[in-house]
């Protein structure tokens, strides 16, 4: 009898042990900090849901927090606050790509797997990085589309968010070659760029001085979603016809688009960013990646993504296409971002 009640017991076991298994998922147990620019950037704020969403698929769980500064220093403060609290993984948009790149490569000495996901940590600090496009892409698009609305004719403009974020400032390079060496281009005069630190207000009175140098402004391409409701609103309070065009959220730009300020903005889905490079982290914190070109891994239901060769001298990971907002797609979109 006693014999029999091992058996059973231990085929019992085994089901447990059996179904357990089958329900075990490649994040869990994982823990993931996620850093992002700024705080409260409802740019961010969307990226949270792919984060949530992957979380949800592959059991890992994870916290998120930028600095309110927007600021170098401060992302640095938040990383050391990670390492210490022993994460697994940093998945990080950088306000500086070469700024963060010690703090990384500590954390990466201590085993922690380093992801940058929207704006790029430099190639020597990361594992990986996650992007919605090539910078060149994404820049010879925004000039396309403002070339177009101002009839490839007269003065432009780009009112971008900083200097020295990574994103920002390949996506500037990126318009400014395009210009000087595509002769469609030859009759738009780049007047320069100018900075609004990815602040609302600062985008605002940035845009104000602009034009008030440059009267005869004929478009200002605003690749910065804090930036871009800012400019369009600057332009309708003075009642210029300038036009606008930039990667926005489509709940900040209906207005502007129905207005006619804007013919079309452009934005990848920043929850997919999320998604995607969580599905990055997990991969290289078990080993099925590496990041090295040709790595492949499934992005859940993003399916297989293969890392690439970026156009900032290090491996990318591509999200895929641009959503463009104009007045007959940006209602499909204003409730999601
Ligand atoms: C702002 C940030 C972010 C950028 C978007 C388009 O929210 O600068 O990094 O990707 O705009």
């Amino acid at each position: 009898m006693k014999k029999v009640l091992a058996l059973v017991l231990a085929a019992l076991l085994v089901l447990t042990v059996g179904s357990a298994m089958a329900e075990a998922k490649a994040g869990d147990g994982l823990y993931i900090g996620v850093v992002y620019k700024q705080s409260g950037n409802p740019y961010f704020q969307a990226s949270i849901n792919g984060f949530q969403k992957a979380a949800d698929e592959l059991g890992f769980t994870f916290d998120h927090d930028g600095p309110d500064d927007g600021s170098n220093d401060g992302q640095i403060r938040i990383i050391e606050n990670f390492i210490n609290q022993g994460v697994d993984a940093l998945i990080i948009s950088a306000n500086d790509p070469a700024g963060l790149v010690n703090v990384c490569n500590e954390a990466r000495d201590a085993g922690i797997k380093v992801v940058s996901f929207d704006a790029p940590v430099a190639p020597e600090g990361r594992d990986a990085d996650v992007e919605p496009a090539s910078f060149q892409q994404v820049g010879d698009i925004l000039l396309e589309s403002i070339a177009k609305s101002v009839n490839y004719e007269g003065q432009i403009a780009i009112l971008s968010a900083s200097a020295t974020m990574g994103n920002q400032q390949y996506w500037c390079a990126a318009i400014e070659k395009t210009l000087a060496e595509n002769e469609a281009y030859a009759n738009l005069e780049y007047v320069g760029t100018v900075f609004g630190d990815d602040v609302y207000d600062k985008s605002f009175t940035e845009c104000e001085a602009l034009i008030n140098q440059y009267p005869d402004l004929k478009g200002i391409i605003v690749p910065t979603t804090n930036g871009a409701p800012a400019v369009a609103k600057c332009i309708q309070d003075h009642g210029m016809s300038t036009k606008v065009t930039g990667l926005t959220l489509a709940s900040d730009m209906k207005e502007y688009l129905d207005a006619g300020i804007c013919d079309e903005t452009f934005l990848w889905n920043p929850i997919d960013l999320g998604y995607v490079a969580s599905y990055a982290a997990v991969a290289l914190i078990n080993g099925d990646i590496t990041g090295e070109v040709g790595d492949s891994f499934t992005a859940g239901d993003k399916g297989e993504i293969t890392v690439a060769a970026g156009d900032d001298g290090g491996n990318t990971i591509f999200l895929g296409e641009l959503n463009t907002f104009n007045t007959e797609t940006v209602g499909e979109w204003v409730d999601i971002l």
